[in-house]
């Protein structure tokens, strides 16, 4: 699997994975201009306490998925464990390029490491940086930057495609992303059917991600809404968007549910920002959950959208992917219509299904195997 060590952090060649190896490679980067908060979400997202200011190094942690059907399972099943599904996230220094313009190479070089791209823009006055926030702008700038990489890269390869006179269809998918970045707009606008990322492997183009872009607010306009003209324009660049105050998310952090909730109504809110930015993440990555529950443990497992339940059984363990006989299964929506397992079954409405059903969001399942 294509997979090398640059500058000690591994580069994994994304568009190589497989449904099996999720674990390994559902990391979302923070990514986002100097001093615009990356590294203040993301110790309120892991609980480490990394420092904040200026710089540092590329930093890793996991985040727990925050999932109600996880707490109702668990107080209706009172496991002597509950785990929730978790996702890696990798905060990346915002180092800026040359004459303190754009970001460097060292940057983007880490940025494309990461499997989704979650944008923070600053739009808090920073006293350590110079000029007004201007989040549209930072927008617009770390979108062109990651076209013009891009572009590089595919103006490079459809030259030497042309002369090898390699593959048309090949050659077709690199004319198609030429004339897209020409036009700046992002890969990722392009569906399935018009592009054909067989021949994208390898080549880990940024603007093929997934994007989320945060609006990193200061805590008295934390609960406007996203302008207008900012939330258009990222619909346009077929990214999702919201907002959030990483001080606010800080300083609720440390407290219990009581002052927590004062603290939000004092600022005009009325929950944290931070499960919906966790959870938006997560799907950004095409990322479901199916659960299995019990006396032992309630428990989330993540697995690729389209998934079938036998790779989907080995994700709890190899033998029950070797050994696959067939799961048994109740959509969440289902057992909490009738309140326990032996009701669904008493009901009829138990799913019994082979190893090619795929699974849904949110099924609990039974795995039956014998090895
Ligand atoms: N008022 C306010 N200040 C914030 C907010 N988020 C971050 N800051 C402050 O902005 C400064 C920079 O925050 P960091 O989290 O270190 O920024 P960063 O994006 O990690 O910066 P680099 O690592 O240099 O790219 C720190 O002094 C933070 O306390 C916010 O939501 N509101
Ligand atoms: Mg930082």
């Amino acid at each position: 699997m294509g997979q090398g060590k640059v500058n000690s952090f591994y580069v994994y060649d994304i568009s190589q994975r497989q449904s099996g190896d999720v674990a390994q490679y559902m990391k979302i980067g923070l990514v986002g201009f100097a001093g615009s908060g990356k590294t203040t979400v993301f110790n309120v997202m892991t609980g480490l306490d990394v420092p904040v200011g200026f710089g540092g190094g590329i930093r890793y942690g996991s985040v727990k998925v925050p999932d109600e059907r996880i707490d109702t399972l668990s107080k209706i099943f009172s496991p002597k464990k509950t785990t929730y599904a978790e996702i890696n996230f990798c905060d990346i220094p915002g180092e800026y390029g040359a004459e303190k313009k754009g970001l460097s190479k060292k940057a983007l070089q880490q940025i494309r490491d990461q499997e989704a791209l979650c944008l923070v823009l600053r739009d808090f006055a920073n006293p350590a940086l110079e000029g007004d926030p201007d989040p549209l702008g930072d927008l617009e700038s770390f979108h062109i930057e990651c076209v013009l990489a891009d572009l590089e890269i595919v103006e490079r390869r459809l030259d030497r495609a042309r002369k090898e006179k390699a593959n048309p269809q090949e050659v077709a998918a690199f004319e198609l992303m030429n004339t897209t970045l020409e036009a700046e707009r992002p890969l990722r606008s392009l569906a399935a059917e018009e592009l054909n990322r067989d021949f994208l492997k390898g080549y880990n183009l940024l603007t093929d991600r997934q994007l989320l872009v945060a609006l990193n607010r200061s805590e008295d306009r934390a609960a406007e809404p996203l302008p207008d003209e900012l939330g258009a324009r990222i619909e346009q660049l077929h990214a999702a968007g919201l907002v959030l105050s990483a001080s606010v998310e800080a300083e609720i952090g440390g407290l219990d549910a009581e002052d927590r909730a004062a603290f939000l109504e004092d600022l005009g809110l009325t929950e944290s920002a931070l499960a919906r930015f966790i959870r938006t993440a997560y799907g950004l990555l095409d990322l479901i959950s199916f659960f299995t529950v019990g006396a032992d443990e309630v428990r989330a497992w993540t697995i690729r959208r389209g998934t079938t339940a036998r790779p989907a059984a080995g994700r709890i363990h190899s033998d029950l992917e070797r050994g696959f006989i067939r799961a048994e299964v109740i959509p969440y929506d289902v057992f909490m219509e009738y309140g326990s397992e032996q009701a669904v079954k008493d009901a009829g409405r138990l799913q019994v299904e082979g190893k090619d059903h795929v699974v849904s969001d949110g099924e609990i399942m039974h795995v039956r195997f014998n090895v």
